[in-house]
Parts: C-alpha cells; sequence; structure tokens
C-alpha cells in the first residue's frame, strides 16, 4: 500500500474562544463530574481529534459495538472503549438529555457533554473481549473492576479548553499542529515511533532504519499520559529522549509529547495507537514484538502471543490507512561494533551477539553497575541514574505490625538508632500510639477508623520513601488488605519491608504491659485486637520476628540483616 499523508486540518471538539467563555460561565450552573486522571487524558484526545471519529465518551450502542467486534455503530474501526464510568451515586442524579460540565483536578471546567446513555457495563464481558482475559493481573482490568466507577455516561462532548500543562510545552502539539508542522517542513512519508520507556541505541538503530525502509520523516511520539504503572516517570524520560534526538541526523526527526493514557492492551492497542498517529498526520507506524504488552497474567503467562499486535494491525492497516513497519529486533554484534537486525544475521555462530534485556538493566542501575557504551548513550544513563540511584540511597519503609504489646515499638526504635548511628538518610519513626496522638487523634478503633489510620501512616511513609529518607512504621495494622494496599502506594518510590513481629496473643496477655489486655477481658475496651477483633497474620512478611526466646537487640539486628541483603544499607 501507498499512503500519502493528508495533511489538511482534522475537526477538533472546541467551540470558538467567545463561545467557550459563554460556555463556561453557563457550564458553573450544571452538575458537574470531576475527571479521574485518565478521564482527562481522554478527553484532551477526544477535543484535538486525536481519538476521531469519535466526538464524545462513546454511547451505549457504540460501546456494544466497540467491546464486539471494534466498530462503532455507523461501521468505523475503533477498538478501544472511550468511557465515562461515573460512581452510581453521580449516575442516579442524571437525566438523559441533561448537560454536565467536566472538569480536571482543580475545579477548571475542561468541557460539556450532553449525556444521551446511561449504563452498567457488563465488566467482565470487557474485560475478556477487549483485554482478552479477565483476570487482574492486566492493568487495564484491575483498573476497570477496582477504580473505574460503575456507571457509564456517554454523549457528545463540547470543548472549552485544553487541559493545563505546565510541563514540557513546547514539546506538546495537538493533531492539527503536528500536521501544520509536517506541511511547513515539505513533510509528506512521516513514520511514527510509540514508546514508553527510554530509548537506548538499539531503539535509535531501528528508528533510524525504519525511517530509512519507509523513505519516510522520523516522529519520535512518546507517551506522557499513563503508562504502565512502574515505567520510569515521564519527566526523566523526556529529557533522556532529548539527549538521543541529537543522534538522528538534522532536520530528518522530530519528537512530539502524546498526552494518552495507555492501556496495555497490546494487539487492540496498536489498532488505536495507529488510528491516533493517522489522526497526528503520519503515513506510517512502527510496531513491536509485544507492542503495548501488559506483562504476564496471573497464571505467569503473556496476556498476548508476542506478534498478535502486528498481526491485527496488518489486517487492518489499508482501513484505517496508515502503513505498519514491523519492529526489528535489534541487537549488538560485538565484532562488528554496530546493531543489526536479529534476524538478519547470517554469521551467528561465528559472532558474539550482545544484549541487555530491560529486567538486566534495571538491576545494573539498582545496583550501581556499568552500563556499557554500546547498549546506551551516556546522557541517558547519566540521566536514569539520577532518577534511580543505587537502592542503598534511595528511600525505603520498615514496616512492623503485630499485637498490642508485641514489642513493635520497642524494637522499631532500636531500629532507629542503629539506622541513625550508620547515617546517610534521615530516618523518621511513625509508631502507632504517637501517630495517635498527632496525626489521628481524632480516630477509633472501628474497621473504618483503623484502615484510615494505616492508610495515613502510609502515605506519610510513602512521601518520605519518594524523597529518599527511612520510614519505620509500628502500627498494629491488623488487616492485610489494608497493609496490601499500603505496600502498593510505598512500592511506587522504594522498597516496603514488612516485618511481622510474631509475639503470640497468649505472651502479649501475659505481658499485658498497658493493662490493656485485662480491660479488654472485662469488656471495658471494645474492639481489642486478638480478644475482639480480628488480626490477619501476614502470609508472606519480608521478615518475621520470634521475641519470645530473643531479645530486643537481636531482633533489630535481624532487621539490619535482612535490609542488607535486599541492598537497601551498605554491607556491614
Ligand atoms: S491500628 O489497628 O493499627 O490502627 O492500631 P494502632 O494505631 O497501632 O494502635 C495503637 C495503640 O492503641 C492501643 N489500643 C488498642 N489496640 C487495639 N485494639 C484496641 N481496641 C485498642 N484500643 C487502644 C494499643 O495500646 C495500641 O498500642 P501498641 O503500641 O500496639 O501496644
Amino acid at each position: 500500500m501507498t499512503v500519502l499523508s493528508n495533511l489538511a486540518p482534522i475537526p477538533e471538539l472546541y467551540v470558538s474562544y467567545d463561545s467557550a467563555e459563554k460556555l463556561k460561565v453557563e457550564a458553573g450552573n450544571f452538575k458537574s463530574h470531576d475527571l479521574t486522571p485518565r478521564q482527562i487524558c481522554d478527553l484532551e484526545l477526544l477535543m484535538n481529534g486525536g481519538f476521531s471519529p469519535l466526538k464524545g465518551f462513546l454511547s451505549e450502542e457504540d460501546y456494544n459495538g466497540v467491546v464486539e467486534n471494534m466498530r462503532l455503530a455507523d461501521g468505523s474501526l475503533f477498538p478501544m472503549p472511550i468511557t465515562l464510568d461515573v460512581s452510581e451515586k453521580f449516575a442516579d442524579t442524571i437525566e438523559i438529555g441533561e448537560d454536565i460540565a467536566l472538569r480536571d483536578q482543580e475545579g477548571v471546567i475542561l468541557a460539556t457533554m450532553t449525556v444521551t446513555d446511561k449504563w452498567v457495563p457488563n465488566k467482565s464481558n470487557e474485560a475478556e473481549k477487549v483485554f482478552g482475559a479477565d483476570d487482574d493481573a492486566h492493568p487495564a482490568v484491575y483498573y476497570l473492576h477496582n477504580q473505574a466507577g460503575k456507571v457509564y455516561l456517554g454523549g457528545p462532548v463540547t470543548g472549552i479548553q485544553q487541559p493545563i500543562h505546565y510541563d514540557f510545552r513546547a514539546r506538546r502539539d495537538t493533531p492539527n499542529e503536528l500536521r501544520a508542522y509536517f506541511r511547513k517542513l515539505g513533510w509528506r512519508r512521516i513514520v511514527a515511533f510509540q514508546t514508553r520507556n527510554p530509548l537506548h541505541r538499539a531503539h535509535q538503530e531501528l528508528t533510524f532504519r525504519a525511517a530509512k525502509e519507509a523513505q519516510a520523516n522520523l516522529l519520535i511520539h512518546p507517551v506522557v499520559g499513563m503508562t504502565k504503572p512502574g515505567d520510569v516517570d515521564h519527566f526523566t524520560r523526556v529529557r533522556c529522549y532529548e539527549a538521543v534526538l541529537d543522534k538522528y541526523p538534522g532536520s530528518t526527526t522530530t519528537m512530539s509529547l502524546l498526552p494518552l493514557a495507555m492501556r496495555m492492551a497490546g494487539p487492540r492497542e496498536a489498532v488505536w495507537h495507529g488510528i491516533i498517529r493517522k489522526n497526528y498526520g503520519c503515513t506510517h507506524f512502527i510496531v513491536g514484538r509485544d507492542h503495548a504488552g501488559p506483562g504476564k497474567n496471573s497464571a505467569g503467562e503473556d496476556f498476548y502471543g508476542p506478534y498478535d499486535a502486528q498481526d491485527l494491525f496488518r489486517e487492518h492497516q489499508e482501513e484505517i490507512g496508515i502503513e505498519m513497519v514491523d519492529f526489528k529486533h535489534m541487537v549488538y554484534v560485538q565484532e562488528r561494533a554496530q546493531y543489526e537486525p536479529n534476524d538478519e544475521i547470517a554469521d551467528k555462530d561465528d559472532v558474539t551477539i550482545l544484549n541487555i534485556s530491560g529486567t538486566e538493566l534495571r538491576r545494573r542501575l539498582s545496583e550501581g553497575l556499568e552500563i556499557p557504551e554500546w547498549f546506551s548513550f551516556p546522557e541517558v544513563v547519566a540521566e536514569l541514574r539520577k532518577t534511580k540511584p543505587p537502592r542503598s540511597q534511595q528511600g525505603f519503609t520498615v514496616f512492623f505490625t503485630g499485637f498490642s504489646g508485641s514489642g513493635k515499638s520497642t524494637i522499631a526504635n532500636a531500629l532507629m538508632v542503629k539506622l541513625m548511628e550508620m547515617g546517610g538518610r534521615p530516618v523518621t519513626l511513625l509508631d502507632g500510639d504517637i501517630v495517635r496522638k498527632n496525626l489521628s487523634s481524632e480516630l477509633g478503633f472501628s474497621k473504618e477508623h483503623r484502615d484510615l489510620n494505616i492508610r495515613r501512616i502510609g502515605y506519610v511513609a510513602s512521601e518520605i520513601t519518594k524523597n529518599g529518607g527511612i520510614a519505620i512504621c509500628a502500627p498494629i495494622a491488623p488487616y492485610s488488605a489494608t497493609r496490601r494496599a499500603v505496600r502498593e502506594d510505598i512500592e511506587q518510590y522504594g522498597a516496603f519491608v514488612e516485618v511481622h513481629v510474631a509475639t503470640s496473643i497468649e505472651e502479649c496477655e501475659r505481658r499485658d504491659r498497658k493493662g490493656l489486655y485485662k480491660l479488654a477481658r472485662e469488656g471495658k475496651i471494645k474492639e481489642f485486637t486478638g480478644i475482639s477483633d480480628p488480626y490477619d497474620v501476614p502470609e508472606h512478611p519480608e521478615l518475621r520476628l520470634d521475641t519470645e526466646n530473643v531479645d530486643v537487640d537481636n531482633c533489630a539486628h535481624q532487621v539490619i540483616l535482612k535490609l542488607e541483603s535486599m541492598g537497601l544499607i551498605a554491607a556491614i
């Protein structure tokens, strides 16, 4: 197929400046929905034409078509349900035909929507059909079941203003801005490269080759909306991309940032990415091995086959009007000191092929090990090292859990002193009793209040961890689901070391240091953990401490040894 770009402007959903000002005032009286970060990304691409032909959040009929066979009710191809999920409580207040205001997280009205549809989706069916499995290990399925509201609202959107971005403004373009840029430069064949990772030499080589093969100019089009949890943050990535841009021959290549919220939907996602790039004026699109793959499912297997995305894209490229350039797996051939496509190396047995996987790269970064020049550019490695110092310099949280009187506070204090003696990072102790005097002074011991207490401790610990400090927490934290949630909050920024202080309830009651067990037995304290309220024993803590036959100093020392074995403190 031969595609030449049609760079005429595409329709946007914005009203004119004057009308926007009026509409904004009017919309102040509408019921309003505060958009989630993902919905803000979706809205931006709806309004600027990136999701063309969509004119708003999907109606029920369009949704059913997209879920079942990747088509809107009018037959146009669209593989991803772009839906406005809301709470039941909000949905109950909305009448069909009503206009609502869509606000960002600070309350700024970005758009209005006329609600034409309101329905409760079958989320399991959506998960099966769109993502291939109803399995929470898939990040978009997890989102669907655990974060998205129960009800979907659909209807056409009227754009008032773009979401506000304060970062990298000069690098952000709407489809029409990019089309105008291509027109101005006389670019008629443009190959887009989608990425959510830093670029290393192999990527630079493959994108360069793809552009040569397609006889096209190159658009590096990284996603800066939402990517897979755990990815390198986009601030770091953009600084890395800027360093790599200099490595391409002058004026052949440009970079623009795409505010997309990825779903990691593999084959469907690839087709969606193609439609978006077509809207941005591109003629070619690079599709890799395992494009937008979400990793392993809960049975430890890949969600999609490595070439499923390429196969589905090939089927639809004519209709989208964008040609696929399939990704070459580039490897480094040491003897020839260059990158070559793996499947084109005829003398494989006679040469040394070098490759560093993503996992190996992360290991080297976290342990402060060398990253060779053949693998990446020094500027990129320097940026990555700034964001991800070795583990022994990163922040982390030690989270003690156990019954009242189990010895958590005493061991936590001893640990704090030992860590302060070592120096290097600030140490903060968030002890159960102290937190309840300060941060959570108004809370009691109902399940709801305990959860709130632990989530607050987790929030403070995650901030400390993010900023390179050591947080030591010592609450009872009786419920495993809450501990898991706190672990997830903290692991975005650093290690979470759960230590179960496994003193038995009998021993705690025998010690009864504060006299509380006696009162609990007498019914004078209600909902007392271990007596009249449950404690979920941690199944897989990083460390379990037996305090009944071991002294405090030794317990704290066991924690230090654990931290050392995890690389969190330098060897002692
Ligand atoms: S929780 O469940 O994690 O929110 O509890 P936490 O904040 O760690 O509890 C701190 C101390 O409160 C005392 N206390 C009780 N504990 C358990 N159940 C009930 N009903 C209760 N009422 C008061 C108890 O002494 C806890 O102190 P520690 O330091 O654990 O001995």
